[in-house]
């Protein structure tokens, strides 16, 4: 056993007790630990739906599941014999990878092959399916049936996805990914260490020992959600930034529970990054996984991260821990590192801290608002700024009304909303109401009595939208959850990649989508069931290497990093490229 591996049991030792520790706090009782033996692990849903119409032929299908028995997971083993997705009309079996979430939230199937058009398939759980603990899941079954008209066609490119050993984190998952101009790639994790990992000749990742510094001076694990290198970084003195806050998570491994002022911006260099200095401290932090999120540098030098919000829609509700929004959530946030004289800055705004972002001089300040959940920033070559926004989930929140009466509250707001694109412009309000700002609107409004843009029907007809709200460059649609965002560089497949932006898409989707713009910034097409791009386990962000045009890709379910290495002269057959109307 090499060095290397040394290291990182002992990483997965000291990780797996503070997980323990931590843990602790929410050691149930043993009267609800034996409630929920009683209860045989079950799916509670399924994407599609069951009776879905039209569906893609390559669609992966995703099972949500409860696991009650504590502690137990899907036991990948059983999978085989216990998922199946067969065609109705002479009952084949179709041959899939199947997968279950690193959190063990969700069984993924998908089919190897395309699956027939205008084909009626179903999709079953049997009792051969297990928890760790051999519990057998509750027999489950759903029927879908594809779609008639699916055009696919080809497109020029076409990846391979190589699968690379000696990667996979346990009791960690990887949420960020930078490139480092000594040519190592960085991952930040939910917990706080920082992998780094050689690029060997072939592309895949060869590990180095993590950094600690972040959870070294924070006295335990913290939620890495970004890592960026600054641009005055040289291969001799590199300087990464991070953001993060407090890690708080359930025995379920939901991230929950977490206190409020608890997000630091930190800047890390020096010999083996063992310089530390936090740069922000007391940013906000949402009761659930909403923080400062990825950063990204500007052309103009300046440091940007989306603050995401405290709430579902706006006014406080109960699945967010109550928690109001703050006058620096929901927003687009621009630090000027110039600016900045005393380190650590105090950002606390409220609760006895007294920072004001429109000071004159204020060196973080608001750069666009109402975004509701952007982890991740693109300063794409065209001068344009993008951001994935993750919509409400249906039936948690409400929407706060105006002082004055002119908007009105919606309390039990039930709708899901949709997943964007945002093109970030500053000053600019992107829908995510916060009183504190005195935004009270969510999205569009409901202007008049007809069809209006990112309307909310919910809302009396007459109720305008912000005065200063722009509409989403694309609608995902619902339950995408897009996350990470690249613009993908380089002239191979005869350019056809070039400048696109890549984004993850974590829940339905599970597949990196390529959106092309037009030379004004706009989405013009949709590509989606590229060669190597589809099948992951919860992609949350991604990574060219600009000199191989390899793509890494950060699975937070899988708790692993995926390489997906280009395929010249062999274009992607099974393609769905989607026409977008520019607005
Ligand atoms: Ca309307
Ligand atoms: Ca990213």
């Amino acid at each position: 056993m090499g060095r290397t591996s040394l290291v990182w049991l002992l990483v997965v030792f000291i990780l797996g007790s503070l997980l323990l520790t931590l843990s602790g706090k929410f050691a149930r009782t043993e009267l609800a630990q034996h409630v929920e033996r009683a209860a045989r692990p079950h799916v509670t849903g399924s994407r599609p739906a069951a009776g879905a119409k039209d569906v893609a032929p390559v669609t992966g299908i995703a099972a949500d599941i409860t696991l009650p028995n504590t502690g137990a997971g899907v036991d990948p083993k059983t999978l085989d014999a216990g998922v199946s997705l067969i065609r109705t009309r002479d009952g084949a079996v179709i041959p899939a990878g199947k997968n279950t979430s690193g959190s063990g939230d969700a069984i993924v199937l998908k089919p190897i092959d395309p699956l027939d058009k205008d084909a009626e398939y179903h999709f079953t759980v049997n009792s051969n399916l297990k928890d760790t603990s051999g519990a057998s899941f509750a027999p489950f079954e759903m029927k879908f049936t594809t779609a008639k008209d699916f055009a696919e066609s080809e497109f020029p490119a076409a990846f391979e996805k190589v699968a690379m050993s000696g990667l996979t984190l346990d009791q960690n998952a990887f949420t960020s990914l930078a490139i480092g101009p000594d040519g190592l790639i960085y991952a930040g994790t939910f917990a706080g260490m920082i992998y780094r990992f050689e690029i060997t000749p072939d592309g895949t990742l060869a590990p180095r020992e993590p950094l600690m510094t972040v959870l070294q001076h924070n006295g335990g694990p913290r939620l890495v959600t970004g890592v960026a290198f600054d641009p005055a970084s040289t291969r001799e003195n590199p300087i990464l930034w991070s953001n993060h806050g407090q890690m708080a998570v359930t025995p379920e491994g939901k991230l929950e529970g977490a206190d409020d002022w608890t997000g630091k911006l930190s800047r890390l260099s020096g010999p083996g990054f063992s310089q530390y200095q936090d740069v922000l401290i007391n940013l906000p932090r949402a009761y659930k996984d909403h923080l400062n999120f990825q950063i990204a540098f500007g052309a103009d030098g300046a440091l940007y991260f989306t603050q995401g919000s405290h709430t579902s829609v706006g006014e406080i509700d109960k699945k967010w821990g109550y928690r109001p929004e703050r006058k620096l959530s929901a927003a687009v946030l621009r630090l000027d590192v110039q600016k900045l004289k005393q380190l650590p800055l105090d950002v606390k705004t409220d609760d006895g801290g007294t920072y004001d972002p429109s000071a004159p001089d204020a060196p973080l300040t608001l750069f666009a608002t109402g975004v509701r959940s952007g982890f991740d920033l693109l300063p794409h070559r065209n001068g344009k700024l993008y951001c994935g926004v993750n919509g409400a989930g249906g039936n948690e929140g409400n929407t706060p009304g105006s002082p004055d009466g002119k908007v009105t509250a919606l309390r039990d707001f039930k709708s899901t909303t949709s997943d964007t694109l945002l093109r970030i412009e500053a000053g600019r309000y992107y829908g995510h109401p916060n009183p504190t700002r005195h935004q009270y609107v969510l999205n569009g409004g409901n202007p008049t009595a007809g069809a209006d843009p990112m309307e909310v029907s919910e809302y009396p007809v007459g109720t305008l939208p912000e005065s200063n709200y722009a509409p989403p460059a694309l609608d995902f649609g619902k339950n995408y959850s897009p996350n990470g965002l690249i613009e993908y560089k380089g002239a191979r497949f005869g350019g056809a990649l070039d400048g696109c932006i890549l984004v993850t898409r974590y829940s339905d989707g599970k597949d990196i989508l390529v959106l092309h713009l037009n030379s004004a910034g706009d989405v013009v097409e949709t590509i989606a069931g590229v060669d190597g791009f589809t099948g992951f386990v919860d992609p949350l962000d991604l990574l060219e290497d600009d000199k191989t045009g390899n793509i890494y890709v950060a699975e937070y379910g899988g708790r692993t990093i995926s390489l997906l290495r280009p395929i010249e002269g062999k274009p992607s057959r099974h393609a769905q490229r989607i026409k977008v109307g520019v607005r």
